[in-house]
């Protein structure tokens, strides 16, 4: 009885590993020939606590950006093809680690400093998002929008205006 025990514990743990195990790596572009020295990477990673994202970006206008998963799944037309923040709960426009699935988009990461040598990074675990996981949270088949300004919080979206740099968010395995 108890090694079967022990082995059904086994079983569950490894299954958990292999939830866990995803990662993304997205590519993100200039949407635009003004934008297009634009270069970053996102790497998602499903973790126990939530979805791990670290982002590094280069030749980002300095200043802040606002930064979104938006729904659709293609960059096309100036990021316009992405549509509208990931928002699965029908909640209004917030930040989601302040705000809560209840009041913010799923979508909604906030804003990403950019430094005077137009560099900028994001290392965050965001609680409740998932890339791969079941559920209404997952990200994967959705992008990563960086806006020309800055996310003020602001109705219905933020006033963050264009669509400076995009990423599709892609299993890679
Ligand atoms: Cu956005
Ligand atoms: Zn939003």
């Amino acid at each position: 009885m108890k090694k079967e025990m022990l082995w059904v514990l086994a079983l569950v743990l490894s299954t958990s590993g292999t939830v866990f195990a995803a990662t993304a790596t997205v590519a993100l572009k200039g949407t635009s020939p003004a934008m297009e020295k634009i270069a970053g990477q996102a790497v998602l990673t499903d973790t126990a606590e939530g979805l791990k994202v670290t982002v590094d970006l280069q030749n980002v206008p300095p200043g802040k950006h606002g930064f979104h998963i938006h729904e659709g799944d293609s960059c096309a037309d100036e990021g316009k093809a992405a549509g509208g923040h990931f928002n699965p709960d029908k909640a209004p426009h917030g930040l989601l680690s302040k705000d809560g699935f209840s009041h913010a988009h799923a979508g909604d990461l906030g804003n990403v400093e950019i430094g005077a040598d137009g560099t900028g990074k994001v290392d965050t675990v965001i609680s409740g998002l998932t890339l791969a996981g079941e559920g209404a949270h997952r990200v994967a088949g959705r992008t990563i929008i960086l806006h020309e300004k800055e996310d003020d919080f602001g109705q219905p979206t933020g006033n963050a205006g264009g669509r400076i740099a995009c990423g599709q968010i892609q299993l890679t395995e």
